[in-house]
Formats: structure tokens, C-alpha cells, sequence
């Protein structure tokens, strides 16, 4: 009888145990975000390490975050640690080497019975595709001990078997993203900026998934918004961004994905006639080698959409 008692007793505490795990992890109010999108990261620290209260608590920045900008905490001291992005970005003509990489909240006491929440913004590059995963591990010193919830699941580990999880932020397209089908060809909705005001030339952005089996290639682009088109290649080489003009179209292979985005491919239309405000649209047709020709619309947006994706008009001298 007394066995049976203790073994139950056991199973309680496993329970509760698990339980409390559970709630002791540092997680992100929004576990999602958009990729080219802002993002507001809400840290929870619901406990102090084994009952002992937080004293600091720090945050690595995941590559492909950019642009951050930490919040800070009265009764806390804040600090932040610089450093390259793998990835420059362009943000209004401006290269953007370098950003925030590790931010510390220290000085302060958040016992383990209270609950607090810290705070940074930041955007998900648009190099950072729908389907991935950003970690941002999160270490809390206390007043005994430590708590380092920097674990990442390796390939086929389950996220929920780990002891110390690093809270995650799962990368999502635009909602609502429209795609135009041409053969085995996707298109998402292709878009580009307003242009700013003396400038004659704008960037065309979206995705062009290859759901076939065979290789197929985008020779051209004609649209009346712009004097001539250009397919255009950017590439960063020792921090120094090259133009390239693709002259015979860019292949796209069986199941590839090849994203058009600054810094990387995109549309370039030059001599624009009459540019377009944020909000408008404007036709164009891409011809395919293998597909043929389709119609699209690029959408305006605003000037300041996606900073990370800006215009490059200022970095264009057509
Ligand atoms: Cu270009």
C-alpha cells in the first residue's frame, strides 16, 4: 500500500516539475515575423533561476535581424554590443554594415516570484525566407546561478526535448500574397517603391518558384511605367555592392526559388515616366523562355516599406 502511495507521489512531482519547467522558460510574446517586415521582440521572464532572482539578463541578436534597437528599463542599465552583419543591407542610398548584436539589461532585481518584460525592435532582412527559424537565446544571471536558454534543436532534435530552448521567431511571407501561376511557374506579387522625388529609376522585387521539372529562364520584362527594363544582379564582395545586368535572362531551375530582393536579383526599371504613388499599381509582362508571357502587376508602395529592401535608386548610376 505505502508503495503505491510513494509511486503515485513520484508521478505527482514529475508533473509538477514538468510543469514548472515549462513556465520557467524565457519565451517571445510573438513568435512570428515577417520577412522585409519590422518585428517587436517582448522577452518574458517568468522566473529567476532555481528561485533565485535575475540580476541581468542578456540577448544575442540572431543573424538576419537588423536594425535593432533595444527599449530601455528604468532601474536597469543598458548595454549593447556592436557588430558586422554577414549581409550589408541599403537602407535610403546608405549601406548598412553593422548593427546591434548582443543587448544586456543589467543592475536590476526581478525576483523570482514577479514577472517582468524586456523590449527591443528590429527587422527580418528580406534575405531571411518564409520557413526559417531565428533564435534569440536569452541568458539571465542571478543572484545564484544562471539560467542560459540558448538551446537550438539540431537536425531531427525536437524542440520540446530540449532542457534550456532558446525562445524562436518563426519567418512568414506577406500575408495575403497574391500568385500569379504561368505553366510551372509561381509568381508572388511583384512589387516596388514610390520613387523619390529627381530620381528616374526604381527596384521590382518578388519570388519566382520553379514547380516543374525542367529549367526555365526570364529573358525579359516590358512595362510602359519605365523607358527600358533591366534584369540585374547585385552581389556584395568585401563589402563593396556590384551591379550586374543579366543580357540573357536569369535561369531559374526545377524547384528553385530564386527571390528578387535588394541587394541580391531584381527588376530594375529605368527612366521611369511618371512615377507612381504609394497604394497605385502598374502593368508589366515578363516573357519566359519556356513559359511564355505573362501579365503582372507591381504594386506601389511607400518609400519607406521595408527598409531593408529600399530603393536603390541612389546607388544606381544608369
Ligand atoms: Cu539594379
Amino acid at each position: 500500500m505505502k508503495h503505491i502511495y510513494m509511486a503515485a507521489l513520484a508521478a505527482f512531482n514529475l508533473l509538477c516539475l514538468s510543469n514548472s519547467l515549462t513556465y520557467a522558460h524565457a519565451t517571445l510574446e510573438n513568435g512570428e515575423a515577417v520577412s522585409g517586415s519590422s518585428y517587436k521582440a517582448v522577452i518574458r521572464i517568468a522566473h529567476g533561476c532555481s528561485g533565485s532572482p535575475t540580476l541581468s539578463l542578456k540577448v544575442k541578436i540572431p543573424d538576419g535581424m537588423i536594425n535593432v534597437k533595444p527599449m530601455p528599463k528604468s532601474g536597469w542599465t543598458l548595454a549593447t554590443v556592436k557588430a558586422p552583419y554577414t549581409q550589408p543591407y541599403e537602407n535610403h542610398g546608405k549601406m548598412i554594415s553593422e548593427g546591434v548584436s548582443e543587448i544586456t539589461w543589467s543592475g536590476g532585481k526581478l525576483f523570482d516570484e514577479h514577472y517582468d518584460e524586456f523590449v527591443f525592435r528590429g527587422s527580418v532582412s528580406s534575405r531571411v525566407l518564409a520557413g526559417k527559424t531565428l533564435y534569440v537565446p536569452v541568458t539571465q544571471d542571478c543572484e545564484a546561478g544562471q539560467a542560459a536558454w540558448v538551446e537550438t534543436p539540431t537536425e531531427g532534435a525536437d524542440y520540446k526535448s530540449l532542457k534550456f530552448p532558446a525562445p524562436f521567431i518563426k519567418v512568414t511571407a506577406i500575408k495575403n500574397t497574391a500568385i500569379v501561376k504561368i505553366g510551372d511557374l509561381a509568381i508572388t506579387q511583384p512589387w516596388s517603391r514610390e520613387v523619390p522625388s529627381g530620381a528616374k529609376t526604381a527596384g521590382g522585387y518578388m519570388t519566382i518558384k520553379n514547380e516543374g521539372t525542367v529549367s526555365d529562364k526570364l529573358i525579359s520584362v516590358e512595362t510602359p511605367y519605365a523607358s527600358s527594363t533591366e534584369i540585374h544582379e547585385m552581389s556584395n564582395a568585401n563589402n563593396i555592392m556590384t551591379m550586374r545586368k543579366l543580357e540573357t535572362g536569369l535561369e531559374i531551375k526545377p524547384g528553385e526559388t530564386v527571390a528578387f530582393i535588394s541587394g541580391s536579383y531584381h527588376i530594375m526599371f529605368v527612366g521611369v515616366k511618371t512615377p507612381a504613388k504609394a497604394g497605385s499599381r502598374f502593368p508589366a509582362t515578363f516573357t519566359f523562355e519556356k513559359a511564355g508571357r505573362v501579365d503582372v502587376n507591381f504594386n506601389v508602395q511607400a518609400l519607406n516599406a521595408s527598409q531593408q529592401q529600399t530603393n536603390m535608386t541612389e546607388e544606381h548610376k544608369h
